[in-house]
């Protein structure tokens, strides 16, 4: 079962992880199918990696293999509207994306997690339960392994990150769950037709899907479909954080399952993403026990909100290179309280973001902000003492000098990488490097502010 009956030539845009993985996937089917690849980078990230018989066209697009094919498999990071897809499209070519072809050849069930923040967290965490849980569980997606490299490996159930990007070009995904999680500005470069555009991308996760689980407190993430839902938050939400014995607790339903101070993740973001975390494992059938070991024992992912060095002086270098949108530096923000100063280090690409709304939680905190890559500018006036700086690096070294007791130096961008490094990976361990140096001492990781 895959889907491709009467397909016999493949066009593959991009060969980054993705067109990687389906280029070896359909490579591995039965089907004798002639692969090719396009890709407008001049230097294609895998093409060493590429099978012989694979042809490539770096660097520009080969009009004839791609409105000569039957179907086109677009990775995510190239836009459907861009002219040569949407002439092909205006063409009757069909064009699908990786999880799609997932999609169509999937042997087990699927939950699946989208929305602008949050989506790795929840998604490593419930890959976490059902392992605890002792289910088969392969993890994948967006969050950096692609779901077609899961296929065929006896997974009882997959648990999928699923970008807006991915969401275009998919249509016939069923799911056990689908969590949509929040919404906030993100990704603006792609959707000119703003937040209503990039909804209705992710409203896509929700076309099959058996159960919807969405945010109380965000009427976007409700199924503009008439799937059933269940809800995460405060008040009415099936799953909620509520006050039992004086303390924050998780409820499902009314009974309390576990109290907040056990939740190994940091923060109030935090425990929300396990309420949405214990509604899919609910809906996949994984055990309450599972659920609770992981929560208890998962303490997050490395590049967001990561201590990553404490100096002799007590002066904490914290990671939260993947706040890539302003919603994730606002996050970390929340209820940050220091006994000295916050050195927060901002910027990179802003994606065509506003980033006004970081005003209000930076008046709240004595602040030093450091501006760095091509969009620095756009957060000058946010503060008085706002400083420009070309690097993050000049930045780290300038405030490497004024650090004191009790003082945190915060990397929450709010920006994507690409303008100075690879990825937020990179800019992550680049910090980190820097940190451990300045701090002069072996760092402790942790998984939160803390
Ligand atoms: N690109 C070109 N020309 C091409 C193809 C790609 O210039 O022909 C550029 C894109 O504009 C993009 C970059 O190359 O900047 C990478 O694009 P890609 O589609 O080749 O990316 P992959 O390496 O396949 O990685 C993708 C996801 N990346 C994107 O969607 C941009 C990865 O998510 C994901 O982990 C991987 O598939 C496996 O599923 C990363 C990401 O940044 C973490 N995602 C965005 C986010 O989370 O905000 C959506
Ligand atoms: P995503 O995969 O959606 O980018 P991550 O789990 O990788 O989400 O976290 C990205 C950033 O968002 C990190 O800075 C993290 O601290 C922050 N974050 C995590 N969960 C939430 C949430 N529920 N709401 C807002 N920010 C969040």
């Amino acid at each position: 079962m895959n889907g491709l009956h009467g397909v016999k030539s493949v066009v593959v845009i991009g060969l980054g992880m993705t067109g990687l993985s389906v280029v070896n996937y359909l490579k591995s089917l039965p089907l004798g199918l002639t692969v090719r690849v396009i890709d407008t980078r001049a230097k294609a990230p895998g093409a060493d990696l590429l099978p012989a018989d694979v042809e490539l066209c770096a660097g520009e697009w080969n009009m004839d293999w791609l409105l000569g094919t039957d179907l086109v498999v677009a990775s995510p990071g190239i836009a459907l509207s861009t002219p040569e897809l949407r002439k092909a499209a205006e063409q009757g070519i069909e064009i699908v994306g990786d999880i799609e072809l997932f999609a169509r050849a999937a042997d087990a069930q699927v939950v699946a997690i989208t929305g602008s923040n949050g989506k790795s967290t929840v998604t490593a965490l419930t890959g976490e339960m059902a392992r605890l849980g002792g289910v088969n569980v392969g993890v994948g997606g967006n969050i950096g392994h692609a779901a077609l490299d899961l296929l065929g490996k006896g997974h009882e159930l997959y648990v999928l990150e699923l970008s807006s990007f991915q969401l275009e070009t998919t249509s016939s995904l069923k799911l056990k769950a689908a969590a949509y999680l929040n919404l906030s500005e993100d990704h603006m470069d792609r959707y000119p037709g703003g937040m209503a555009d990039y909804n209705n991308a992710k409203q896509r996760i929700f076309l099959n899907a058996e159960l919807a689980v969405s945010n109380e407190a965000e009427p976007e993430t409700r199924p503009f479909n008439s799937v059933e839902t269940v809800s995460f938050g405060d008040r009415n939400a099936e799953y909620r954080l509520g006050i039992y014995q004086g303390k924050t607790w998780l409820f499902v339903e009314d009974e309390p399952v576990i109290a907040g101070d056990e939740v190994a993740l940091v923060g109030r973001h935090n425990q929300y993403n396990c309420l949405a975390a214990m509604a899919l494992a609910d809906a996949a059938g994984i055990s309450r026990e599972g659920q609770l070991d992981a929560i208890r024992s998962f303490t997050g992912l490395e590049h967001r909100c990561q201590l990553v060095a404490r100096s002799q002086e007590g002066v904490r270098w914290v990671n939260d290179s993947k706040a890539t949108n302003v919603a994730s530096t606002l996050a970390a923000l929340d209820g940050l309280e220091l006994d000295g100063k916050l050195y927060l280090l901002v910027g990179g690409d802003g994606k065509g973001a506003d980033f006004s709304s970081l005003k209000p939680a930076l008046d709240k905190l004595d602040v030093a902000l450091y501006c760095f890559g091509v969009d620095g500018d756009q957060f000058m006036p946010l503060t008085d003492s706002s400083k420009r700086v070309e690097t993050m690096a000049e930045a780290m070294a300038e405030i490497a000098d004024l650090v004191k007791d009790g003082d945190m130096v915060l990397l929450s961008p709010a920006c994507a990488s690409f303008d100075q490094f690879a990825n937020f990976m990179a800019r992550g361990d680049a910090f980190a490097q820097l940190a451990k140096a300045y701090a002069g001492v072996a760092p402790r990781i942790t998984g939160g502010l803390q």
